[in-house]
């Protein structure tokens, strides 16, 4: 099979035991180095904390790996010229035996096709702002149509147009609920300032979601478990709003496109907050491995 799968993941799975998977364009081009190793490690161990087993997701000399060691993870968060990879990449990285980190829909899909059903991760990708201009939407959310995987994200990151977003999200079926809130989160920032029509408390509620989304059939698309960053640890929605005009700014200025513009602009935030940005992104990504661990442990339970 063209997918490696780790033996501990491979034996998590026959048993029925928690899986939870994680991306790893987080670790390449989300976080500076060289928190970003420590960080994928401690997400690890926080997934181990719940009694769930992580499935750290990349491409490494072609090959798609579900479940890393440490030595593969450190070559995600450490090698020069690490790709970043969608979907789309996938069979172009396979044949050419290229290696690269996987981005949402990389990571929900390969997660899938393992037949791990729980993902998590900072912030979605969505519709960019300007999208009139330059049709910049992440390929992300066409995945999450098309694959029955439940994400646990702080909402979309909120460098995009949120409102945008949320109504492609309807427009393609996916299922989006707040979880222990009826805001829409907003990754930095604990709200959005755009609201949920579905909320769910318990990760109990949302194996019975995902039990539902099975017993319906219909189309395979995902659940987005929509987690707040909890307010003590969100960004300063002043300092927030102030540096996001001026990274967006930037971004036009220096003319970056395509997949350049989500790292830009992390990496934008993280150098204009003095590291502000970088603290609430990892209290979100560490709130939402959590709340997967225990999602995953809660399915697993029946
Ligand atoms: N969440 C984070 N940091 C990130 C990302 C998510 O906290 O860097 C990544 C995800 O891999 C997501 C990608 O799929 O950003 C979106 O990139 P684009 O907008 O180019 O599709
Ligand atoms: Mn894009």
């Amino acid at each position: 099979m063209v997918l490696a799968v780790s033996e501990e993941v491979r034996e998590a799975i026959d048993a029925g035991r928690p899986v939870v998977a994680l991306e790893s364009t987080i670790i390449a081009h989300g976080l500076p180095r060289p928190r970003n190793l420590q960080v994928a490690l401690e997400l690890e161990t926080t997934v181990r904390q719940e009694g769930a087993v992580p499935a750290t997701i990349a491409v490494l000399d072609g090959r798609p790996h579900v479940g890393l060691d440490k030595e593969q993870l450190e070559r995600v968060a450490n090698e020069d010229g690490i790709r970043k990879l969608g979907h789309r990449d996938l069979p172009l990285a396979v044949a050419s035996g290229a290696s690269g980190a996987t981005t949402v829909s990389a990571t929900a899909l390969l997660a899938a096709r393992a037949g791990v059903r729980i993902f998590a991760t900072g912030g979605l990708g969505g519709v960019h702002r300007e999208w009139t201009l330059t049709q910049d939407e992440s390929a992300d959310l066409g995945l999450l149509a098309r694959t029955r995987i439940t994400v646990v994200c702080a909402g979309v990151k909120s460098i995009l147009d949120v409102p945008a977003t949320l109504q492609r999200l309807e427009t393609l079926g996916v299922a989006v609920a707040g979880y222990g809130t009826g805001r829409f989160p907003g990754f930095y920032l604990s709200d959005s300032g755009h609201p949920v029509d579905w909320t769910l408390e318990t990760p109990e509620q949302v194996a019975g979601v995902m039990r539902a989304q099975d017993a319906l059939g219909g189309p395979e698309s995902a659940l987005i478990v929509a987690n707040p960053v909890p307010e003590g640890e969100q960004l300063d929605p002043d300092l927030h709003a102030r540096v996001l005009a001026a990274a967006l700014h930037a971004c036009q200025e220096e003319g970056v496109t395509g997949q350049a513009v989500t790292p830009f602009l992390l990496d934008y935030l993280v150098r204009h907050t003095d590291g502000a940005s970088l603290s609430a992104n990892l209290a979100a990504v560490r709130g939402n491995v959590r709340l997967a661990a225990r999602i995953a442990a809660a399915r697993a339970r029946g």
